[in-house]
């Protein structure tokens, strides 16, 4: 998964191109960057600001879009008209989903957008986005509206989405309360999120909400459950902010699922072994990753629409998701009940030399027979497995690193691998190729 922020530098890496990228490492997706201006700042002050020239705007934007299959874009600081247009000459047209944070002020008092840039910002950039997460202020300076209500922030959400973008999120910080309350114009359905305020300023907060919002677009979750998600984790990553200058925090983010970040790494891993695609059964790959002591396909994380094979390499169809795997997913929740240590599981092709080897290596290698299978359990889609692998543990004394079946009339022959976590899996699995 790429995701492309087009922002301002900061030396501080709290917020800009550093503290995106912090924020794509964090939730285990690869960040590609254009940068429009380099600020000098640190969490006391704001000194220096000099823009990028178009002409290296557009090479850049050029260099990514040529090589990379980028499946969302953020845009923050954009400063002056002369960015804006490199980059609207670039990405009008584009059918990638877009999130556009209008920074117009650093937290420490620094201009990111000139004055004179924001009629260009309003008719150029807005119509590209998907969707647009301005705070008060910014909303106020987009809609030239004094914010101060929830009707105030229904009527200017209104008035932004008329300036040609999809949806609007106002992030409600800036308003009054012991609670803060982020705004969401979706198509035609306006709603709202709240959520405990945490008192603290901080540098990066803005970037780190807009930034997560595009990583969960481009794992094509919906954008409601995309601003759920990181309304959640840029809380967590002010109230885990430190103070790592003289001045204000720098938030520190980190990934809300742990067992989302390591199945992406692994997963990731797993698609750069060399030839890879040998690996792939005619019924594609499932790569899954349980919580602790699950107790249905819900709490197993899969890859929704499988790893597939393509000519010579593999694709990563669909996303991440709970319950997006049914057999591989199964296979662990079976193995889980016995064995609560196992969390993971990942099936390749069967070929009987990486049974071989995984004897030699002295791998714990189980199997069983579809054949015998009884037809109560046969004929119930997706129960074959789980019958499968409770037959072939149940006299086992230690968990199974391997097992396998032969198949049976139309079925396809398999292994099945099991670790812990995602990275026993590939360990194992380079004992066997
Ligand atoms: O948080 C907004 C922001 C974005 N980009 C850069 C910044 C800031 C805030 O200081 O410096 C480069």
């Amino acid at each position: 998964m790429h995701v492309l922020s087009i922002a301002g530098s900061d030396p501080s890496s709290g917020a800009g191109i550093q503290g995106d990228l912090k924020t794509y490492s964090a939730l285990g997706v690869y960040g590609l960057t254009v940068v429009t201006a380099i600020t000098s700042q640190n969490t006391l002050k704001f000194s220096n600001v000099e823009e990028i020239s178009a002409g290296i705007i557009k090479d850049q934007l050029e260099s990514v879009l040529s090589d990379f299959k980028i499946d969302a874009i953020k845009i923050g600081m954009v400063y002056s008209s002369s960015v804006i247009q490199a980059i609207y000459s670039k990405l009008k047209g584009k059918k990638i989903p877009m999130v556009l944070d209008p920074v117009f002020k650093s937290t420490t008092g620094g201009v990111l957008l000139q004055t004179d840039a924001l009629p260009d910002f309003k008719r150029m950039l807005v119509p590209l986005a998907f969707v647009i997460t301005p705070n008060i202020m910014e909303a106020e300076r987009l809609t030239g509206m004094r914010i101060r209500t929830r009707n105030d922030v229904r009527r200017a959400v209104v008035q932004i989405q008329q300036m040609g973008t999809k949806n609007v999120v106002i992030k409600g910080g800036h308003l009054n309360g012991k609670n803060v309350t982020d705004f969401v114009l979706e198509g035609t359905r306006f709603y709202s999120f709240s959520g405990k305020r945490t008192l603290r300023t901080n540098h990066g907060g803005g970037c780190s909400f807009s930034a997560s919002l595009a990583v969960s677009l481009a794992k094509g979750r919906t954008l409601s459950d995309s601003v759920k998600f990181a309304k959640e984790f840029t809380m967590k990553s002010i109230k885990n902010s430190q103070k790592v200058g003289k001045g204000i925090f720098i938030v520190k983010v980190d990934n809300v699922d742990k067992i989302e970040k390591d199945l992406a790494n692994a997963i990731t891993d797993f698609s750069n072994i060399k030839n890879v695609y040998k690996l792939i059964p005619e019924c594609q790959t499932n790569f899954v990753f349980s919580k602790p002591s699950p107790r249905s396909l819900g709490d197993v994380l899969g890859v929704s629409g499988r790893i597939v094979k393509t000519g010579e390499t593999v694709t990563v169809a669909g996303s991440l998701k709970y319950g997006g795997s049914k057999h591989v997913a199964s296979a662990v929740l079976e193995m889980n009940r016995k064995f609560p240590n196992i969390r993971s599981a990942l099936n390749v092709k069967y070929d009987a030399r990486r049974i071989r080897k995984g004897i030699a290596k002295r791998f714990s290698v189980l199997s069983y027979d579809r054949i015998v299978e009884p037809l109560k359990t046969k004929t119930k889609e997706g129960y074959t497995i789980s019958w499968g692998i409770r037959n072939a543990i149940k006299n086992a004394k230690r968990p199974p690193d391997l097992i396998f079946h032969k198949g049976d009339v139309g079925k396809e022959p398999m292994i099945l691998l099991f670790g812990k976590e995602p990275k026993d899996i590939l360990t194992k699995l380079a004992k066997l190729v």
